[in-house]
């Protein structure tokens, strides 16, 4: 099933809502499939953020995602990529709708709490940053075919 990785963001992290947001995503039927608490050093942000490198933002960016520790996590289900995009909402706090992560609980785009791959191809080079060669777990839940027809 296709795979996405979400980071929890250290504003999330500091404001202590790191798992009110992974539980909306857990509630949304996306499945939990890896999970790390992990502190970001540079090398690593300058990777996963490499196609923002020589933009005015990238510098308070790999601050920003190096100020303290986050969550990695990997979540499995039909369409997850962008199960998980819609309900992150959009890239600006302030443009995205009410109901969405962003929309919810963010207002600036510097301090928008959590990140999701933008596709298939980009969650797999993100899960290989974040989860350095660990195995995620593919499991069976009950709730399956409740969620998955
Ligand atoms: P997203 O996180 O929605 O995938 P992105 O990949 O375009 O957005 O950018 C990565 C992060 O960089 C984003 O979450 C916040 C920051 N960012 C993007 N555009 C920015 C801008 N114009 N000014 C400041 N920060 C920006
Ligand atoms: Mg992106």
């Amino acid at each position: 099933m296709e795979q996405t990785l979400i980071l929890i963001k250290p504003d999330a992290m500091q404001r202590g809502i790191a798992f009110e947001i992974l539980a909306r995503l857990e509630r949304r039927g996306l499945k939990l499939a890896g999970l790390r608490l992990l502190q970001v050093e540079q090398p690593m942000a300058e990777r996963h953020y490499a196609e923002h490198e020589g933009k005015p933002f990238f510098a308070g960016l790999v601050s920003y995602i190096t100020s303290s520790p986050i969550i990695a996590a990997v979540f499995e289900g039909t369409n997850a990529v962008s199960a998980a995009r819609q309900t992150i909402g959009s890239t600006n706090p302030t443009e995205s709708s009410p109901g969405t992560i962003r929309g919810d609980f963010g207002l600036e785009i510097g301090r928008n709490l959590i990140h999701g791959s933008d596709s298939v191809e980009s969650a797999e080079r993100e899960i290989e940053i974040f989860f350095e060669g660990q195995p995620v777990i593919q499991w069976k839940k009950d709730t399956d075919k409740w969620i998955f027809e």
